[in-house]
């Protein structure tokens, strides 16, 4: 039995050694070099390239490395018997939390303008916008939009959420469902993207959706960088429906050299760092799904492959 650890340009030499530190009995290969294909049970893929689950028969489990698993349910490889489940640790729910506090204080705060300011050498102050008019709205309220509303809330935030079903948080708006999106844009200043992306939420973030928030709106997308259709952001940006946008998942990735959001000054860029599973971390998770994957029992973080989160 053995668990086998997928990834495209990444290094997973230091997830093995937390894998062996957390459990030194175990059989861990990394692709490509798999000895017995017949003796892996358990994969983890982040990235990893379509079809190559193909050739291993006995799989019962596939781990996504990370919290999305667009990317495992997109192939048409993925074995249909096999339990699909993902990453989700306390330092990434604390990592995406930080990430968006910090983009929406940066941009109450002014701080890319001061950025751009200082190359300049300008002494310009603005006005900062006070948190009181500047209505937060999240779109997924799971594992990540909870934690965030969470700390935003603890920061004194005026916040709403939109999920599929209703939520109940001390001092949270909670709207729900397709019938609900318009009332929570109206109500909301800065949109957060944090949907998981499925034939429901691709392409969600549109001008459409832009035209309802609080005028001019900020967006900050961490969901997929096709949640976004991002020449409706450039002609959002134009017409000030929107204000800025910070933005860390793209369509392409990394983001090509001559994408038109590089010289927008009003777009904040981060290439896919708003919250990375820590090792160690990472590796209590899998020993633990392994092992559930093996006595046939219910994994942590199972995903519906119905619902396709
Ligand atoms: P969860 O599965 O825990 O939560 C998903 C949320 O989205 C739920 O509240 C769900 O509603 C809601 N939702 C799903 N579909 C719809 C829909 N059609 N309409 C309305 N609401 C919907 O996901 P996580 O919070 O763990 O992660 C969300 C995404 O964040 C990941 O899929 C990934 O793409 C991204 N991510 C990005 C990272 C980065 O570094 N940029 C790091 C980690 C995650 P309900 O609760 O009612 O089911
Ligand atoms: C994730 C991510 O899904 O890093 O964890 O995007």
């Amino acid at each position: 039995m053995s668990l086998l650890l997928i990834a495209k340009n990444r290094d997973l030499s230091s997830l093995k050694k937390a894998l062996l530190e957390k459990d030194p009995n175990l059989d861990v290969e990394i692709w490509p070099r798999v000895e017995n294909k017949e003796r892996v049970n358990f994969a983890v893929c982040w990235n990893h390239p379509k079809h190559v689950l193909d050739s291993y028969p006995n799989l019962r489990a596939v781990s996504s490395l990370g919290a999305g698993v667009n990317h495992l349910l997109d192939d048409e490889a993925l074995p249909e018997n096999a339990k699909i489940c993902r990453l989700i640790t306390g330092s990434l729910k604390d990592q995406m939390a930080e990430y968006i506090l910090n983009a929406i204080t940066n941009y109450r705060l002014h701080i890319s303008k001061y950025t751009d300011q200082k190359r300049t050498g300008k002494w310009e102050p603005h006005s900062s916008i006070p948190k009181k008019h500047a209505p937060i709205g999240i779109m997924g309220l799971g594992e990540m939009g909870t934690s965030v509303a969470t700390l935003l809330l603890q920061h004194g935030y005026k916040v709403n959420s939109w999920s599929r079903s209703r939520k109940s948080i001390d001092g949270l708006q909670s709207f729900a469902g397709k019938e609900e999106l318009s009332d929570f844009l109206q109500e909301t200043k800065i949109l957060i993207n944090l949907l998981p992306l499925t034939d429901e939420t691709d392409g969600i973030l549109d001008l459409e959706l832009f035209k309802q928030l609080k005028n001019p709106g900020y967006l900050i997308n961490v969901g997929r960088g096709t949640h976004l259709v991002e020449e409706d952001l450039i002609y959002a940006l134009d017409t000030e429906q929107l204000e800025g946008a910070c933005l860390d998942v793209f369509v392409t990735e990394p983001l090509p050299e001559n994408h038109p959001f590089w010289n927008r000054e009003n777009i904040m860029i981060t290439p896919h760092i708003a919250a990375i599973t820590p090792a160690r971390e990472a590796a209590e998770v899998i020993v633990e799904n392994y092992k559930r994957a093996l006595s046939g029992m219910e994994l942590m973080f199972e995903v519906d492959r119905e619902k396709g989160y």
